[in-house]
């Protein structure tokens, strides 16, 4: 007879998720026993790894993934990245085991209480089946919540003694959209508003790439004759952004960010919310007298902003829909950016300069994972990005996230035989939130390229502080850490890069290894300003 294990397992391979992301514990050890031949599991040590990794996996082959994590302290563990995946919209289903049933009246030992509040409010659906028998159709209907939108990541509860009884006949295996098209009366009045605009800008966000949406942008802003700009501190790119009417990212403050906007007459964001800030600048949203149309597949997203006309749509299908519906437009094209200067070769090197290098030896197919705080802004005018899913990071501003997600991404270039060479630039702090992720990518012998910058502080922070004129804030500094040997002892081959030359070298070698790489580079430490 199929026992609630069997018949979970079976949906598992129905659904396509036969890759399990996790950290075992006692409570999770029944549904792991016998792990099946055709499942594949990826051990983190630790659970924000391991939400790490199945997220940039998830991401990076457009599926979503499934976590399995230890009782209350492993979900504990994981919060942040699951903090982190809510916002990103990353369809995971998180499960966690829970002490058996019988004992849980009485608190034992691993007892998870109160279990689907914990991860709240940062999963879409919380549950804790309240028979075995229900597993494996909660799991259906987990699965059905994470993947539409807005995609995000969903919770199960599971008492370990569930996975060996009786179960139930099996759970229809369903489908559902992950996409829909826009209301067309609405949509029409938002191309009305586009053709009649004086001087239009586009504003695109993560969205716009998570729905392979590239070519509709493009479309769309030609169509236009619109300058484009990204959206604030965007996770995704949504743009080639060395098209001329690209302008490149906005600030992530008010006051600043409508300066940019100044002298359009009309906004339209499609796939980000207005606007991600962090920052507190007095200002406006947009530019005095200038509409906003607010395009996004997240009522909430919608309700939140400040200004503006919302349309609910998914990015892809509303950008071709509205690039239909627009007339051609005679306006002068938009003033390409100028290139950046030449970089100061000098050392230590500066950020800029590194970027600068990176740029010069950047394989045309390659993906970017970021977590460098202070120097995004040097890094993203020097870097160019060209193609979709080609860039990576956090939505939510919680550090640790990028070098597990780069594990995940990188695996997922091997799974789908993309074979796309993947390169994370984490800053010194950064490295160390989820440094373990390093271990999964050397046992998996995945070729990671991971730079270093290293300034031997949080500069960002330093950077607020100036701004907000809060002096004598302790623990800003980091001395004393010697990258090299935390890489090497998790396996990763690593050479400390001092000059521009070098690091195409080490770069070089980095991309044909067998294996991950750690570049630590040192760089210069003033702090680049906030804004
Ligand atoms: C989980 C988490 N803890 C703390 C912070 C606060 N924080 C933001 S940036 C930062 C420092 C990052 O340092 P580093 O990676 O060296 O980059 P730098 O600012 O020096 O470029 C810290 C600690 C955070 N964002 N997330």
């Amino acid at each position: 007879m199929a026992t609630v294990r069997d018949t979970t397992y079976e949906l598992l391979r129905a659904l396509g998720m036969t890759t399990v992301f996790g950290n075992p514990g006692s409570t999770e050890e029944p549904f792991l026993h016998a792990f099946p031949d055709d499942f594949q599991y990826v051990h983190a040590l630790h659970e924000a790894s391991a939400i790490g990794i199945a997220d940039g996996y998830a991401q990076a082959t457009g599926r979503p993934a499934h976590v399995n994590l230890h009782t209350a302290p492993g979900t504990g563990n994981a919060m942040g990245n699951i903090v982190t995946a809510w916002h990103n919209r990353t369809p995971l289903i998180v499960t966690a085991g829970q002490q058996t049933r019988q004992m849980l009246l009485l608190e034992p030992r691993l007892t998870a209480r109160r279990p689907t509040e914990l991860p709240q409010p940062y999963v879409k659906w919380a549950h804790e089946p309240v028979r075995a028998q229900d597993v494996p159709a909660a799991l259906m209907r987990a699965y059905a919540t994470a993947i539409q939108p807005p995609a995000g990541p969903v919770f199960l509860s599971l008492p370990l003694d569930d996975w060996a009884q009786p179960a139930d006949p099996p759970p229809q295996v369903r489908t559902v959209a992950t996409r829909f098209a826009p209301d067309p009366d609405r949509l029409r009045q938002f191309a009305a508003a586009l053709t009649t605009a004086r001087s239009p800008v586009v504003v695109l966000g993560a969205a716009v790439d998570r729905a392979g949406a590239w070519e509709a942008a493009v479309a769309l802003a030609e169509r236009l004759v619109a300058p484009v700009w990204s959206a604030p501190a965007p996770e995704r790119t949504a743009f080639p952004e060395d098209h001329p009417y690209f302008q490149g990212v906005l600030p992530f403050a008010a006051g600043p960010l409508a300066e940019r906007l100044h002298g359009h007459d009309l906004v339209l964001v499609v796939g980000a919310p207005v606007f991600r800030y962090y920052p507190h600048v007095p200002g406006d949203t947009v530019p005095d007298g200038a509409r906003l149309l607010h395009i996004t597949d997240d009522p909430d997203e919608a309700a939140r902003a400040p200004v503006g006309d919302s349309l609910l749509g998914d990015a892809g299908l509303t950008l071709a829909a509205l690039a239909d519906l627009m007339p051609p437009v005679d306006r002068p094209a938009p003033t390409a950016r100028p290139g950046p200067p030449p970089a100061d070769d000098s050392l230590p090197l500066s950020a800029d300069a590194l970027f600068a290098a990176l740029a010069r030896h950047w394989p045309s197919d390659g993906v970017l994972v970021q977590e460098s705080p202070s120097n995004l802004s040097a890094l993203r005018r020097r870097l160019r990005l060209r193609r979709p899913g080609s860039y990576f990071t956090m939505a939510s501003g919680g550090l640790g996230y990028g070098l597990p997600a780069a594990v995940g991404i990188a695996l997922a270039q091997r799974d789908t035989g993309q074979h796309r060479p993947v390169v994370a630039v984490i800053g010194d702090g950064s490295f160390h939130y989820s440094v373990q992720a390093l271990w999964t990518a050397a046992q998996l012998r995945l070729p990671l390229v991971v730079v270093v910058p290293v300034n031997q502080q949080y500069a960002i922070l330093k950077a607020f502080a100036e701004l907000k004129h809060t002096p004598g804030v302790p623990g800003l500094d980091l001395p004393g850490i010697d990258i090299s040997a935390v890489a090497r002892g998790y396996g990763c081959a690593t050479t400390v890069v001092d000059s521009p030359d070098q690091l195409g070298e080490a770069l070089d070698v980095a991309l044909r290894a067998d294996g991950p790489t750690v570049l630590p580079v040192p760089i210069r430490t003033d702090i680049p300003p906030l804004l």
